[in-house]
């Protein structure tokens, strides 16, 4: 067994309804923020943050919505918190490099999934719950630009289930740093790594898991070896709700060019890209981003249960 967690870190502040589930080992899954202040326009992200919220609570499961608010980290949220980082102007971006600042100056944070999996490991949380994921840029070699949501799941103890990978990354490097990383990558119920809007990726997925069970034995397994680090579980779009690669294709492309023209880089990138792809689709690409995070918190929430099953 892993060392049993020591309760909450003391800078963390946690809702009732998630500190209870905690100290009852009882299933608890964490959302991340910047997908509401910088992934979504409002009044879409709001709606998507309560509907998710709602889907891990029926299934059985605590949520956690997990942002910085005055300054402190805060677990679990309220419905005036998800209406304040679906529609302030001063909610900053907020990776692992951004959470002392933000922290320091008071200030309002959404967090990535970098600084989500932080914060929730912080809290004793081991599920997570997003769209996308973080990763490689294209043209790396040149830019540098590798989201320390990599680095994170090579450092810190939680499952992430997401979508897998946007193609406005390069996938394939993408890959390669989770290898070198140590982080187990599973599709649910494929053998292709799948890229977001669309099932398919041109990628095999390393690992194929079939069951909720079969993850959260992955996910004791390796902490139990004392492998620090995370897990990706990559759960492909259902296929009512697919975007064709081809189509979404010439799209991110178009976004990219468009991105370049105006020079945009660094932690605007991927926001840009975001909502630059919900113009260009009309708002299909909204649709489709949407449907995929209802379908991630059903596998997030069966997954922390079973996760919850062992443990308890
Ligand atoms: N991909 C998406 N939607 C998102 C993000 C990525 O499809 O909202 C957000 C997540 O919060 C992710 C972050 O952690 O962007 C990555 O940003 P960066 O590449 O700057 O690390
Ligand atoms: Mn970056």
């Amino acid at each position: 067994m892993t060392t049993p967690h020591l309760g909450p870190h003391p800078m963390l502040t946690l809702t009732d309804e998630v500190a209870q589930a905690l100290r009852d080992g009882a299933p608890v899954v964490a959302l991340e923020s910047t997908i509401i202040s910088h992934g979504m326009p409002y009044p879409q992200n709001v709606e998507m943050a309560t509907e998710v919220e709602d889907i891990i609570r029926d299934a059985g499961a605590v949520p956690a919505t997990i942002a910085v608010l005055h300054g402190r980290p805060r677990i679990g949220l309220g419905t005036d918190d998800l209406e304040l980082l679906a529609s302030h102007e001063d909610v900053a971006k907020v990776s692992v490099r951004d959470l002392p600042f933000v922290i320091a100056r008071g200030a309002h944070g959404a967090t990535t999934v970098a600084a989500t999996m932080r914060l929730a490991a912080l809290a004793g949380i081991r599920t997570f719950v997003t769209g996308g994921l973080g990763g490689v840029h294209r043209g790396a070699q040149q830019s540098f630009d590798e989201s320390a949501d990599l680095t994170e799941l090579g450092t810190t103890d939680v499952a992430v289930v997401s979508a897998g990978v946007k193609s406005i990354l390069d996938i394939g490097l993408t890959l390669e740093r989770l290898e070198t990383l140590g982080v187990p990558v599973l599709a649910y119920g494929a053998d292709e790594f799948p890229s977001f809007f669309s099932r398919s990726s041109g990628h095999a997925a390393p690992m194929r898991a079939d069951t909720p069970a079969e993850i959260a034995a992955t996910m004791a397994a390796k902490w139990d070896l004392g492998i620090a680090g995370g897990v990706v579980i990559a759960n492909p779009i259902p296929v009512e709700d697919e975007i064709p690669a081809d189509e979404i294709g010439a799209i991110i492309e178009q976004a990219l060019g468009d991105m370049d023209a105006l020079g945009i880089h660094g932690k605007d990138a991927t926001p840009y890209l975001l909502g630059r792809i919900v113009e260009i689709t009309g708002g299909a690409s909204l649709t489709a981003n949407i449907a995929l995070v209802r379908h991630n918190a059903r596998l997030g929430a069966a997954i922390a249960q079973e996760y919850a099953a062992l443990r308890g």
